[in-house]
């Protein structure tokens, strides 16, 4: 399922981040970038050591919740990961949806000034840290097709749904925010 818009792409398609072959690709990590479950176990899994060497001497201090740091993507065929650290779900009144949208953001920026032209994200904080999927769908979606009307670019931003039950609600997000959203 895809929104194209002044030939620039937004796009749903079910599958593993790790093997996406945009020009970068997010991690959702933890604010320590020290590894973990989920997505970042399996980048870290298939891209090799080389990417946390790289971001134990660049980012010492970690990343803060609602930004994004970026490195080299070692084995994986991305030219990089772009660790978003996104915000644990407490209810909602914690400034959730902002460091989430953030988050997005940020990753987008890094995108640019690194010259992709292509990104692919996951469900950031919808794993391990429990944020409700349908409302970070919309929330996410609506940063990623503001940022290309604002910036037109990058041309492909692409959203990887690890299940159908995940690209389901993405789904049904985009055909509210776009309602002639085709495929
Ligand atoms: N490809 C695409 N999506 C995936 C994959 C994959 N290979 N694996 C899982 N997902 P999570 P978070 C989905 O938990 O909630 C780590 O320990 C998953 O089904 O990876 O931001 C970090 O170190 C879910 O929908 O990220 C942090 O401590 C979504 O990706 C913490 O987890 C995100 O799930 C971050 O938690």
């Amino acid at each position: 399922m895809y929104v194209q818009r002044n030939g620039l792409t937004l796009e749903l398609v079910e599958g593993d981040i790790t093997l996406q072959d945009t020009d970068a690709i997010v991690n959702a990590a933890n604010s320590r970038l020290a590894g973990g479950g989920g997505v970042d176990g399996a980048i870290h899994r298939r891209g090799g050591p080389a990417i946390m060497a790289e971001t134990d001497e660049k980012y010492p201090e970690g990343c803060p919740t609602g930004s994004a740091v970026i490195s080299g993507a070692g084995r994986l065929a991305a030219k990089y990961v772009i660790h978003a650290v996104g915000p644990v779900w407490s209810g909602g009144s914690h400034r959730e949806p902002e460091l989430l949208a953030c988050a997005v953001e940020r990753c987008l920026e890094l995108a640019l000034d690194s010259g992709c032209r292509s990104i692919a994200f996951p469900a950031i904080s919808t794993g391990i840290y429990g944020y409700p999927r349908g409302d970070a769908a919309r929330i996410v979606l609506q940063v990623a097709l503001d940022f290309q009307d604002r910036f037109q670019g990058p041309a492909l931003i692409r959203f990887v749904l690890f299940d159908h039950s995940a690209y389901s609600d993405f789904a049904e997000a985009l055909r509210e925010l776009v309602p002639q959203t085709e495929g």
